[in-house]
């Protein structure tokens, strides 16, 4: 069985990048034919064991209502990015969670809430404080103990024109999908 992960987030932040990062670093990577989205096929070992995660990138406009429930099915776990220069682009996280959870037919999953672009911080003349992002993190982790899963989810801030430890993140979700899956059961 093969993890299915998507990467989303409003137009621009960098889904398609940060999918191209992980198509071109991760050992064996394999790109698989798909309608509407690129799907890549990453076998990473991860304590001891072999996964097999299907990582999705679909293009925000693609994201069309009727298109929803048929792209977010059996959606295991998610990476939402957005853009630390946009604030909007981090408003919208809450909304792409819920979309997600609402269609996939699972509910809740784990997801990795990565801000993109930290090479332009300093050029940029408003930037998201990461404080924000750790506390709507924080508060997404309360909630899910308060209904009974312990589902961890987490906040990172990357550049994927500056990468590096992203192929760790990606183990992390796998790992926080593994644990609430054995949960489940
Ligand atoms: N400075 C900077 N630019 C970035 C970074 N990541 C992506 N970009 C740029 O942002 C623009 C949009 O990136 P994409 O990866 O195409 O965005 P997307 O989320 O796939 O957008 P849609 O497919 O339209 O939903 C491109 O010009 C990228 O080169 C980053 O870390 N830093
Ligand atoms: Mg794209």
């Amino acid at each position: 069985m093969a993890y299915k992960i998507l990467i989303l987030g409003d137009y621009g932040v960098g889904k398609t990048s940060l999918y191209n990062y992980y198509k071109d670093n991760a050992p064996e990577a394999q790109e698989k034919p798909a309608l509407k989205v690129k799907l890549l096929e990453i076998n990473r070992r991860i304590d001891g064991e072999e996964k097999i995660i299907h990582l999705c990138d679909i293009p925000a406009k693609e994201l069309a209502p009727t298109n929803r429930p048929r792209l977010y099915k059996k959606t295991v776990g998610a990476i939402i990015l957005f853009d630390i220069s946009r604030p909007d682009t981090f408003r919208h996280a809450l909304f792409w969670i819920e979309e997600l959870m609402n269609y996939n037919g699972f509910g809740k999953v784990p997801i990795a809430l990565l801000g993109n672009k930290t090479d332009i911080r300093h050029s940029s003349e408003r930037v998201l404080n990461p404080i924000d992002a750790q506390q709507f993190i924080y508060r997404l982790n309360r909630s899910a103990i308060a209904s009974g899963t312990n589902i961890k989810s987490s906040f990172h801030e990357m550049s994927t024109k500056e990468a590096k430890g992203l192929l760790g993140i990606l183990d992390q979700l796998v790992r926080a999908i593994i644990k609430h899956n054995v949960e489940k059961k």
